[in-house]
């Protein structure tokens, strides 16, 4: 397999800098590193934080975002172990990490204070080639629909992980606050397929349709509704059990440590920046409530995320664009008109 010298890519040079769609070199593999021909990418909110420099951990300048990509590899390093070329991979967030501290003796990679990050602090999938670390790159099964699995890549082992860490029952109420963007409207699904009831809250008719058309049981318009406290209370007869929180919203945050039952969890992941998730400390002792927070998830929940997938439990529902309409994407999802999640065709 011939692999070229240049590519096309999206770059910026520095924060809100512009995006430019050019000709950029083709990175070589370190010798744990997969070459992966990346065919589409999902475009998530961290990736609009990351161009916007939003969080206290610095990224990597120029940058390549971009790390729900799924593609084939074409080239490996010369201690790579359980790959071929040829063979169908996922870029993930996570894209490498030591293997030797106490959390990643326990799984917990993504907790790694060595953790390098596609599209962050390594250049990421919004370009053709882009290398990844063999032992954490996704194993996707022969014959998968690319397009469709990159979103579960980043939002879909993202929000499976919340939902294992919300400890809920089949049965129970599980309201998702954010419900019909890139990673709510696929925790609607694993919700779902985990036998939990869903209340979903997010904004404006099409997101209801989007939701209602995935499984998703009781809708909170919060462009609309006064009350989605006492709303979502009445609804779940006394509260949710558990609640995932996608938005990019410091209010909803706040709002889900109301309207959580007592002895259920506040779930944590969507990240505004520079927010504060403020909790009354007299309702958190009495209602005995707990708010946790869940970043990506590690291999096996990343095996299990896509096993999901495979099976037909969950479906992306994605719009397909160029790479090269990659700020046009990012300006609607700051306006929070995205619904559902975005993957870019990185051939055009
Ligand atoms: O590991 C992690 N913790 C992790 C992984 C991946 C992504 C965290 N994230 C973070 C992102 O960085 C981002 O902060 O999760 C957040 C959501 O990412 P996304 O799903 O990719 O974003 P989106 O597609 O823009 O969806 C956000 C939804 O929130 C709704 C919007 O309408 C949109 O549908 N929303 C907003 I903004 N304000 C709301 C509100 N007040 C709201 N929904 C309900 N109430
Ligand atoms: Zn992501
Ligand atoms: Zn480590």
């Amino acid at each position: 397999m011939s692999i070229p010298t240049t590519q096309k890519g999206v770059i910026f040079y520095e924060s809100r800098g512009k995006l430019e769609y050019k000709d950029i070199p083709v990175p070589t593999p370190k010798a744990n590193e997969l070459l992966i021909n990346v065919k589409y990418s999902g475009v998530c909110h961290t990736d609009l934080h990351a161009w916007h420099g939003d969080w206290p951990l610095p990224v990597k300048l120029p940058l390549v975002g971009g790390h729900e990509g799924a593609g084939v590899v074409v080239a490996m390093g010369e201690s790579v172990k359980g790959w071929k070329i040829g063979d169908y991979a996922g870029i993930k967030w996570l894209n490498g990490s030591c293997m030797n501290c106490e959390y990643c003796e326990l799984g917990n990679e993504s907790n790694c204070p060595e953790a390098d990050l596609s599209g962050y602090t390594h250049d990421g999938s919004f370009q053709q080639y882009a290398t990844a670390d063999a032992i954490q790159a996704a194993k996707i099964p022969a014959g998968t629909d690319l397009s469709e699995v990159a979103p579960i890549l980043c939002a879909g082992v993202t929000v499976y992980k919340a939902l294992k860490s919300a400890n809920l029952r089949a049965g129970e109420w599980c309201a998702i606050s954010g419900a019909a963007g890139g990673l709510g409207s696929l925790a609607v699904q694993y919700a779902k397929a985990m036998g939990y009831r869903v209340v979903g809250i997010d904004g404006g008719d099409e997101k209801e349709k989007l939701f209602k058309s995935i499984g998703g049981e009781v809708f909170v318009d919060f462009t609309k509704e006064k009350d989605i406290i006492g709303t979502i209370v009445k609804a779940t007869n006394g509260g949710a059990h558990g609640v995932i929180n996608v938005s990019v919203s410091e209010a909803a945050i706040e709002a889900s440590t109301k309207y959580v039952r007592a002895n259920g969890t506040s779930v944590l992941v969507g990240m505004p920046a520079g927010a504060v998730c403020r909790s009354d400390v007299f309702d958190h002792v009495v209602k005995s409530i707990s708010i946790v927070g869940s970043y990506v998830g590690n291999r096996a929940d990343t095996r299990e995320a896509l096993d999901f997938f495979a099976r037909g439990l969950v479906k992306s529902p994605i719009k397909v664009a160029p790479l090269s309409d990659l700020p046009e994407i990012f300006e609607k999802m700051e306006k929070g008109q995205i619904v559902g999640r975005y993957v870019v065709d990185t051939s055009n």
